[in-house]
C-alpha cells in the first residue's frame, strides 16, 4: 500500500551532528519509535496523521552515531493497536531495544505473552486529543489491570491542562506509570506556577509516578540551537526537565522521540538533542541515572 506523509510536516534530520556531550557507556534511547515502513507495516486505518517512513535500521543508525546502547521503542498513534513493526523491530534488535505497545481491551492473553517474549514492557495510553479518538476510563483501567501481572507499566500521554480532570483515573493505576514529555507543561508559564506545581505534586505524592524529560522541540517556544551556540537551545524547557530530572532522580527517562512525528516548523538536528541533557542532568551522577540506571531498573530488569 502506497502512503504519503501528511501534507506540511518535516520528515526526520537527514544528517544529525555528531553530539558534543559524550552519553555514558550502556546509554538507553528510551522514547523513540518505528514507523513502517509503510509498505510492509501499513499504518492504522483510524490515525490522525500520516508519518514519514522510520525503519528500525534507521533506528538502529542513529542510536549507534548518537552513542546510545539501547533503545525504548514507543508504540505511536499512526499504528494504532497493530504492533508488527514494533514487534519486529525488537525481534531484530539483538536484545538492545525493549518496547512499549497500544493494545486494545479484546487483546488475547496470548497476544500479549508474544508481546512480552519480544521485549514489550508497558503499554500506552494517549489522551492528546489530536491525536487519538476518546476510550472510556474503564476500558484502560481494565486494560491496565489485564497488563500488570505481567510486571508492565503504563505510559501515558495527555496535555497540561488536561491534568486536573485525569489525575484520578493516573494515580488510580495499579502499575508504575510513566508520563510523557513532563506531561507537555505551557513553558511560557512559570516553573513554579499552578499548572506545573500540580505535575510535581501529583510525583510527589505518587511514587510510582515517574516522567520522560524528553521533547524540548515540541515544548519551547523559545526555539531550537540559535546561532549564538548551544548554551540558548530550548532555554524555556530547561527549567522544567532540570526540576524534576533534580527533584525525582530515579524515576526520570530521556528519549529523542525519533523520528519526530507532527512537527511543522523545526525538525531537531538529534546529536543537539543529545546536547542539551547536560544542560538538564548537570552531573555524571545525575546523567548515569537519567540515561542508564532508570531506563535498565524499568526495561531490563529481567
Ligand atoms: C511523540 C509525540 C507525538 C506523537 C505521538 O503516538 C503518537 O502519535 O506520541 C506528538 O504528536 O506529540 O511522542 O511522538
Amino acid at each position: 500500500m502506497e502512503f504519503t506523509m501528511t501534507p506540511g510536516w518535516l520528515p526526520f534530520h537527514p544528517n544529525p551532528s555528531q553530539p558534543r556531550f559524550r552519553v555514558p557507556p550502556g546509554a538507553v534511547d528510551a522514547h523513540c519509535h518505528v514507523f513502517g515502513p509503510g509498505a510492509q507495516f501499513p499504518y492504522a486505518p483510524e490515525r490522525k496523521y500520516t508519518p514519514c517512513d522510520a525503519s528500525r535500521d534507521q533506528l538502529f543508525a542513529l542510536r549507534d552515531r548518537l552513542g546510545f546502547a539501547r533503545n525504548v521503542i514507543v508504540q505511536a498513534t499512526c499504528h494504532g493497536s497493530d504492533n508488527r513493526a514494533l514487534a519486529d523491530a525488537l525481534q531484530h534488535s539483538n536484545g538492545m531495544a525493549r518496547g512499549v505497545a497500544t493494545v486494545s481491551r479484546d487483546v488475547t492473553d496470548r497476544e500479549l505473552q508474544d508481546l512480552h517474549a519480544a521485549g514489550v514492557r508497558g503499554t500506552r495510553f494517549n489522551f492528546v486529543k489530536r491525536l487519538v479518538d476518546f476510550t472510556p476510563r474503564e476500558v484502560l483501567m481494565d486494560i491496565a489491570r489485564r497488563i500488570a501481572p505481567l510486571g508492565w507499566h503504563v505510559v501515558i500521554y495527555f496535555e497540561a491542562v488536561d491534568l486536573p480532570e485525569l489525575w484520578d483515573f493516573f494515580t488510580a493505576l495499579p502499575t508504575t506509570v510513566v508520563v510523557d514529555h513532563m506531561g507537555r507543561p505551557d513553558v511560557t508559564k512559570p516553573v513554579d506556577g499552578p499548572e506545573f506545581e500540580l505535575f510535581v505534586r501529583m510525583m510527589r505524592e505518587h511514587d510510582n509516578i515517574w516522567s520522560k524529560v524528553s521533547c524540548p522541540e515540541r515544548l519551547s517556544v523559545s526555539g531550537p540551537p540559535a546561532l549564538d551556540g548551544e548554551q540558548n537551545a530550548y532555554r524555556d524547557v530547561a527549567p522544567f526537565a532540570r526540576r524534576l530530572v533534580e527533584t525525582f532522580p530515579d524515576r526520570v527517562l530521556w528519549g529523542t522521540d525519533w523520528p519526530h512525528p507532527n512537527l511543522k516548523d523545526h525538525m531537531p538536528d538529534d546529536g543537539l538533542l543529545v546536547d542539551f541533557i547536560p544542560h538538564i542532568a548537570r552531573t555524571a551522577e545525575l546523567q548515569h541515572k537519567l540515561l542508564v540506571d532508570n531506563p535498565m531498573r524499568l526495561y531490563w530488569s529481567d
